[in-house]
């Protein structure tokens, strides 16, 4: 049976993130993509300025018409959320409108180099901690998993401090795991994967100093190729490899997201 995917997340009009970046990607991987956006910003928060208009109250109301029209999905994948009330929404969505064995994927898209994305707080965080409890996988990056497990961040670090935190989401959480961020030598990074038995790496060539909106291309292109019947290792792997060449066709000076676009045919190419 084809496989039908709801993913629910902002739009920021301006920005290469969020549902901007998840519908092209997924729709490229080929997957029937459904869309429930959380918010329409005018960019993503990290412009100078940017405006914000809440879709909280509709989303009630489309998850009650689609349950009176009988719709459902075989995976629900989540991430930036406007705020605390739509976690609890997004817990009843998939309560209600998955299929059984639905997989529910979680980007807790909150965070990065140690900071909170502006808007959020220590109440978004107990909220999001809340719904990776729900989740089957979990795709946080140092950051994330440091606020999800209250671990210190460290800006650079060793191969022991990723196994504490992956050992400290693994008690916190049931969910399988996609660390990202993980670069323990110089000029690399990467990704650890707990599938639920043990920890696999996998290492790839660091390129500038970090590019915004590459957290969305992953976990989009993480869940394209997962849905695609790829097993969780190697659909991180992909995710990486294709994250890797969106940055190299990106100029450092398009600084607020990563020109994902051209590399579409190669990551269909890499699902082949
Ligand atoms: O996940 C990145 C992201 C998505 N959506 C909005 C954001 C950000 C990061 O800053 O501001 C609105």
């Amino acid at each position: 049976m084809c496989k039908k995917i709801l993913t629910i997340q902002d739009i920021s009009c301006v920005g290469q993130c969020s549902l901007t970046v998840a519908l092209p990607i997924l729709s490229a991987c080929g997957v029937e993509t459904a869309i429930l956006p959380s918010a329409v910003l005018s960019n993503h928060t990290a412009f100078s300025e940017f405006t914000f208009c809440d879709l909280t109250d509709e989303m009630p109301k489309i998850r009650k018409s689609w349950e009176n029209q009988g719709i459902n999905f075989s995976a629900v994948y989540t991430g930036y959320l406007g705020n605390l009330r739509q976690v609890a929404l997004v817990k009843d969505i998939m309560n209600s409108l998955l299929m059984p064995d639905g997989a529910k994927i979680v980007d807790p898209a909150m965070a990065d180099s140690g900071k909170l994305y502006t808007g959020f707080d220590d109440s978004y965080v107990a909220a999001m901690k809340e719904l990776c409890h729900a989740a089957d996988i979990i795709l946080p990056n140092i950051t994330e998993a440091c606020l999800l497990t209250g671990l210190p961040y460290k800006n650079s670090f060793d191969k022991e401090y990723v196994e504490e935190l992956i050992s400290a989401l693994k008690k916190e959480f049931n969910a399988k795991i996609v660390l990202t961020g993980v670069g323990v030598k110089n000029g690399t990074t990467g990704v650890a994967v707990y599938d639920g038995h043990g920890i696999r790496y996998y290492e790839h060539v660091k390129i500038g100093l970090g590019s915004h909106g590459t957290g969305d291309v992953y976990a989009s292109a993480f869940t394209g190729a997962y849905i695609n019947g790829k097993d969780i290792f190697e659909a991180a792997k992909i995710a990486a490899d294709f994250t890797v060449l969106c940055i190299k066709e990106t100029e450092p000076e398009h600084w607020y997201g990563v020109r994902f676009e051209k590399c579409l045919p190669e990551l269909i190419e890499m699902l082949k």
